[in-house]
């Protein structure tokens, strides 16, 4: 099966904290095709908000029924539906990942958002104010904002704002949801306590919080570091996330696999990530590890004979 199939019992199914690009895209096929949707938790800050303007509604696992068709969108691997799982057999993966963990085969398109590769599918003659808004979204987000956008990403864009009418900035009042009052909290306690250090022209900027250390490390590139980290203590396990900017990255610094290294000689410690992006927890102390993170992040950079001007 490697297409939707209309006139079948289907569930349509995205990843865990489904984000904006999940929902507008579930939310559109739903829209089109019918059927069900199935989530296998609560979307994330900006995907829950979407589903509520769009009064989507869908069910949490356990799934009580059997389907003739299962549609997956946006879900590079099978666990990232856990606890659901999907008979393959019955299943059509349609996704814009680059790189993909299921073992059937699936509809893949180099497309910036799931909600693009739809959209071209379903080739809508109209487009519905909410129908606009569910995708445009799915589009906004996949793309940091259009950071990311190409040429095709904006010639769809333009057609489905032509076709809903809808405006970015109308989509934007939808997603941008507040933080919770203990995020921002943490967020100005992070910056209060933060330190940085230089080197080569890179900023290292570290600081210490009580939770939400992700969105404290981004933060703290938000407001001028070039690689941050943000390290909890609970009882005796600690946490520490980190971030790193595109230009780190472009130079060959990859802090997931810096973080990984760490891992591979000590058992009680547990991580790693993407490039830009990396998490260390384990037990033992959250100041000593941080210490040996930014020590090595250092070395790396004058290992790798890096620098970056300062303006
Ligand atoms: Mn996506």
């Amino acid at each position: 099966m490697d297409t939707i199939r209309p006139g079948l019992k289907t569930l349509f199914l995205s990843h865990q904290n489904a984000d904006p690009d999940a929902i507008g895209s579930l939310y559109f096929l739903h829209n089109r095709y019918g059927g069900e949707v199935a989530l296998p938790n609560s979307p994330d800050r900006k995907g829950k908000p979407l589903a509520e303007y769009l009064e989507f509604e869908y069910q949490f696992p356990p799934l009580k029924e059997d389907y003739e068709q299962y549609v997956v969108v946006d879900t590079p691997t099978p666990s990232q539906l856990d606890p659901i799982s999907v008979p393959t057999k019955k299943a059509v993966l349609i996704d814009h990942h680059t790189t993909n963990g299921w073992d059937v085969d699936i509809i893949k398109e180099d497309k910036t958002s799931c909600a693009e590769i739809i959209y071209d599918m379903v080739s809508p003659k109209t487009l519905s104010k909410d129908e606009g808004i569910a995708l445009i979204a799915g589009i906004l987000t996949d793309t940091s904002g259009l950071r990311r956008a190409n040429v095709d990403t904006l010639r769809t864009l333009a057609e489905m704002m032509e076709l809903s009418g809808v405006a970015i900035s109308e989509v934007y009042s939808i997603i941008s949801s507040q933080r919770t009052y203990s995020e921002k909290i943490c967020r100005l306690k992070g910056a209060e306590r933060s330190k940085h250090v230089r080197e080569k022209g890179f900023l290292i900027a570290y600081t210490y919080v009580s939770s939400f250390e992700s969105s404290v490390s981004e933060m703290l590139l938000r407001v001028g570091a070039d690689i941050s980290f943000s390290g909890s203590q609970r009882s005796n396990e600690f946490l520490i996330s980190c971030r790193s900017k595109n230009e780190v990255i472009n130079r060959g610094v990859d802090m997931g696999k810096l973080f990984h290294r760490l891992t591979e000689k000590e058992d009680n410690i547990s991580g790693g990530g993407h490039p830009g992006a990396a998490v260390l927890k384990g037990k033992g102390d959250v100041e000593e590890y941080m210490e040996k993170l930014v020590r090595r992040t250092r070395a790396v950079i004058k290992e790798k004979g890096i620098s970056k001007p300062v303006k």
